[in-house]
């Protein structure tokens, strides 16, 4: 994009200011954003929403409206909270919507942005893990009585693992980018864990889990922290929609554990960093004591496993299809993602019991 592109979408919202300046921000995959400063010295941050992969955008604004809405009123009722620093805020445009699109059809959005915050990709303290699971403890704890009927699925099916399963089988069998030679070991990891990994889903299925009002993408870099790594916002609430808590538990875990990026080529470099991961749960489990059911909490190390290995069918399925959905830096990033993410799965299954004890210890001091 041009500078004078976006300094003429940024003019159709209602900001302090004029573009000064505007900056491309953060290392999200799916949505394009940038950091824009005005002539007024106010810092804002404009996003373009992936309309491929979100496909109502009107409908995902107003959950971010109703989301935004409802953690602003709760936080009010609670002394010490500075909503405006706690929850993130839309810009309307001159529209009297929350949101406008440019002349080639694009979606864009502003939030006031959250000055002197870190995003993090990976975790590199105990106190940054307890903040986030902190943070994302709390976000569910306030949403918990939402009514998930004001919410659309803004990605329908988004963590069904059958879905994403037959999605793989899909790309297999296409093989549009005729990729799938050399592919062999990762799809046989696949085949051997589909029965295993459906336990959440089935455990919904059969009424032993609550679907509730979940952020569904709590990798960690999706929760800022202040200058002290305090937890301060959570962000990225585009696919805050009704799911298992031990989706949001699993999805955090899987770039907490682990001590290497998310798409990390050398195997051996992925180990478990186990005080991070119990960090994480001392947070989360403190906030979230007050509503989980004990099955819930029985069902968090699913998640853990789940999370991951569905991850790796994801960029596994991008990579057969040609890169159409995640964004990439390489030909073969989303290959790497996948072996990286898989070999993630396979240290979790050897660490299964150690951190499933750790989980109930966390619960059972909680609920003292
Ligand atoms: P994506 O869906 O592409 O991941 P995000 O909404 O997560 O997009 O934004 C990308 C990055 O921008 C985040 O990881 C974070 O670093 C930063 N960010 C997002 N919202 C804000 C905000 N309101 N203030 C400051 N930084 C933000
Ligand atoms: C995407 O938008 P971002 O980068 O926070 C993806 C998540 C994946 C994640 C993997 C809408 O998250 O589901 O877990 O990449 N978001 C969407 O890094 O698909
Ligand atoms: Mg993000």
């Amino acid at each position: 994009m041009t500078d004078k592109e976006l300094h003429d979408i940024f003019s159709a919202f209602k900001a302090e200011g004029k573009m000064a300046s505007a900056r491309p921000f953060g290392s999200g995959h799916i949505n394009d954003t940038y950091r824009v400063t005005t002539d007024a010295g106010k810092h804002y941050l404009l996003q373009r929403i992936n309309h491929s992969v979100f496909r109502d955008v009107p409908g995902l604004i107003d959950n971010i409206v109703h989301v935004t809405d409802h953690l602003k009123q709760k936080l009010g009722q609670m002394h010490g909270a500075k909503s405006e620093r706690e929850v993130l805020a839309l810009i309307a445009a001159g529209n009297g919507l929350f949101f406008t699109k440019d002349v080639a059809g694009n979606y864009w959005r502003v939030f006031t942005f959250l000055s002197n915050t870190k995003s993090y990709d990976q975790v590199l303290t105990e106190k940054q893990a307890f903040e986030g699971g902190k943070a994302f403890g709390t976000f569910q704890a306030l949403l918990a009585d939402l009514d998930p009927g004001l919410l659309i699925d803004t990605i329908p099916n988004f963590h069904n693992i059958g879905f994403r399963l037959s999605n793989l089988d899909k790309a297999i069998e296409a093989d549009t980018a005729h990729r799938l030679n050399k592919l062999a070991s990762e799809i046989e990891f696949v085949n051997e864990r589909r029965e295993a990994m459906m336990r959440i889903l089935e455990a919904g299925r059969a009424g032993l889990l609550p679907e509730r009002i979940v952020h569904n993408d709590t990798k960690f870099n999706n929760v800022l922290l202040d200058e002290h790594d305090k937890a301060q916002c959570v962000i990225d609430l585009d696919t805050v929609m009704p799911g298992f808590v031990a989706y949001d538990f699993g999805d955090a875990i899987r770039t907490i554990i682990n001590n290497a990026p998310e798409d990390e080529p050398d195997m051996k470099l992925i180990n478990l960093n186990i005080p991070l991961f119990t960090a994480y749960t001392k947070g989360y489990v403190q906030q979230a004591a007050g509503f989980l059911t004990e099955a819930e909490v029985n069902s968090l190390i699913d998640g853990v496993l789940l999370l991951p290995y569905m991850q790796g069918v994801r960029f596994l399925t991008d990579y057969l299809n040609g890169d159409t959905y995640f964004k990439i830096h390489s030909p073969w990033h989303n290959l790497e993602r996948a072996r990286a993410q898989f070999q993630l799965v396979k240290k979790l299954e050897e660490a299964k019991d150690t951190l499933n004890n750790i989980i109930l210890k966390n619960w059972q001091h909680e609920k003292k």
